[in-house]
């Protein structure tokens, strides 16, 4: 049951030569192979679907990155890939297609599903989801006592809350300020309380956003939030105030919401590549219907480029082999995703889950324990805060991490020299990472002998610099897929499912089993071991006080 990479990947020919390349290359700086090739740059930058990638200060030479390619081009990158925007079962330990493409399609697309064309029912979905957000968004669709709706709270969590969050943080220059969009995603009740405070049930939408409508959290903030409101407006209120996004018809009926009021996507769309389908609304509730198609098309537009260019001149594919590179011949265990922009405080936890919930693997797609590490730990966080608190770490610390800047030429807000500042930051840790300052300049700098040590800055520390003209709504829907792909292409070299995520099912159904030992009322059997059995006395005499 395989669809990618047969071969495992030390196996074939192309991983054995980078093997060998590696330790020809290794010791090599960024110094040595900037100076004397001026065209490095230009040679090492790539643009496509409103994106440049300057990949130029990556430690790699013109072979390295043939030899990449090749990688690539074993493992069947692009005979997957097809397989991908065919609706073949790519994901093969849930027997799936995989067809996160098909929701950016443009409306004449044909892409079928068991001899089905899906696009025409994409298009329907996205159809109802823009009427409807225009009627909240006008005041049309009012609330039970007749008033227009000002705050919307999505209900939801893991891929049915990180997409459209991060989006809407990411895009709320383009929001409508007088529709307050909210999130709330953790079983802790403070999330449900801190984000319903101030809100007026007459005038608050809830939008429950779970692909399966079964999952726990989710479930009970909704019933949280239900006898919130029914509690002021009484039952009859919930028509007005709730509506669903699922593929569970039936588990949205018995919850109590019309599935009038649902908004449907497929099986074949994962949690965590669903914000282009309904999973979006709450988003698009905020932006409106125009400039969610703005991101869908820029989603599109990236989609189409992973298609056909060629992998040496393929944003994704280059991305994840360099990824590969670093993870797989220099042991980074990390990677950071540094943006130099405000409104992607979000991008990089919404990545953690895009990688590492899909290449956070240890078999490969036929069971067999993968020899080589599979996906990097992401982490980050905007810049310029970054740099004046982990940044000591990617300059002088002992471990390699490789790094993304994600930047953009215009300012939202052209105040002063702030959007200058910002920019100058970015490229200046860019150059400080690949060149640093070598012992000698500084000790010509007639620093103390004692000290040259502490201020010497090694360099040859890699990063991409991933830059747009301006962050809006086509470029975010770019970068979105950017990474899905990356993601996407590491995990086919690996030979993994990108797209199951059973490691998250153990501590679930551990929960399930704790949460009524928690609550019994008479001292229950505890059968864990002696750590377990003591955490839940400890809570059971605690709330028992
Ligand atoms: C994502 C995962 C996971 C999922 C949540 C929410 O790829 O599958 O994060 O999105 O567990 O699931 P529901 O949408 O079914 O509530």
């Amino acid at each position: 049951m395989t669809t990618g990479n047969k071969t495992p990947p030390r196996m074939l020919p192309a991983w054995k030569a980078l093997e060998n390349h590696h330790r020809q290359v290794v010791h090599r700086h960024l110094r040595d192979l900037f100076a004397g090739d001026p065209a490095r740059a230009e040679r090492m930058t790539v643009e496509a679907a409103g994106l440049v990638l300057d990949f130029s200060k990556n430690r790699a030479t013109d072979e390295t990155i043939s030899l990449l390619c090749e990688l690539a081009t074993q493992a069947g990158v692009r005979e997957r890939a097809e397989a991908m925007f065919h609706g073949e079962l790519v994901n093969v330990t849930e027997g799936r297609p995989v067809l996160h493409v098909a929701l950016r399609a443009p409306r004449d697309s044909l892409i079928h599903v068991g001899g089905v064309n899906v696009v025409p029912e994409v298009h329907a979905v996205l159809d109802r989801m823009a009427e409807f957000s225009s009627r909240v968004r006008s005041g049309q669709w009012t609330g039970h006592t007749g008033l227009p709706i000002q705050a919307a709270v999505n209900i939801g969590i893991g891929g049915s809350d990180l997409g459209p969050r991060m989006a809407t943080h990411a895009l709320r220059a383009f929001a409508d300020r007088d529709l307050s969009v909210r999130f709330v995603s953790n079983v802790d009740a403070t999330a449900f309380v801190e984000a319903t405070r101030d809100l007026d049930p007459a005038n608050t939408l809830f939008v429950v956003c779970s692909k399966t409508f079964t999952t726990l959290e989710t479930l009970t903030n909704a019933r949280t939030a239900r006898e919130w409101l029914t509690a002021v407006l009484g039952e009859e209120a919930v028509a007005k105030h709730f509506v669903a996004v699922s593929t569970n018809a039936d588990g949205v009926r018995e919850f109590g919401i019309d599935p009038e009021n649902m908004f449907g996507f497929w099986d074949w769309v994962g949690g965590r590549y669903s914000l282009a389908s309904a999973v979006g609304l709450s988003l698009m509730l905020a932006v409106g219907p125009e400039r969610f198609r703005e991101m869908l098309d820029g989603m599109h537009a990236m989609d189409d480029h992973f298609r056909a260019a060629p992998i040496e001149r393929n944003l994704p594919a280059l991305l994840g082999l360099l990824g590969i590179w670093y993870g797989n011949f220099f042991g980074a265990a990390t990677h950071a995703v540094l943006p130099y922009d405000e409104y992607l405080g979000l991008f990089p936890a919404y990545l953690q889950q895009l990688d590492m919930e899909s290449d956070g693997k240890r078999v490969d797609e036929e069971g067999r324990p993968l020899d080589v590490d599979s996906g990097p730990v992401v982490w980050g966080q905007p810049g310029t805060d970054g740099q004046h608190a982990f940044f000591q770490l990617l300059h002088q610390g002992t471990r390699l991490v490789p790094c993304d800047f994600v930047g953009f030429l215009e300012p939202l807000h052209p105040i002063g020299r702030h959007h200058a500042l910002l920019f100058a930051n970015l490229v200046a840790q860019t150059e400080a990472l690949a060149f640093g300052k070598t012992a000698e300049e500084v000790a010509a700098e007639g620093i103390d002998t004692a000290l040259v040590p502490h201020r010497t800055f090694p360099g040859n520390r890699p990063s991409n610099t991933i830059l747009a003209d301006r962050l809006t709504p086509w470029t975010l829907g770019a970068l979105i897929a950017l990474y899905e792909h990356k993601v996407f292409v590491q995990g086919t070299v690996w030979g993994i499912d990108s797209f199951d995520q059973w490691g998250v099912e153990l501590g679930k159904t551990l929960a399930g089993r704790i949460a009524p030992e928690l609550e019994a009322e008479a001292p229950p059997e505890l059968r864990h071991d002696s750590s377990t059995n003591a955490l839940i006395r400890r809570y059971r005499a605690a709330v028992r006080q």
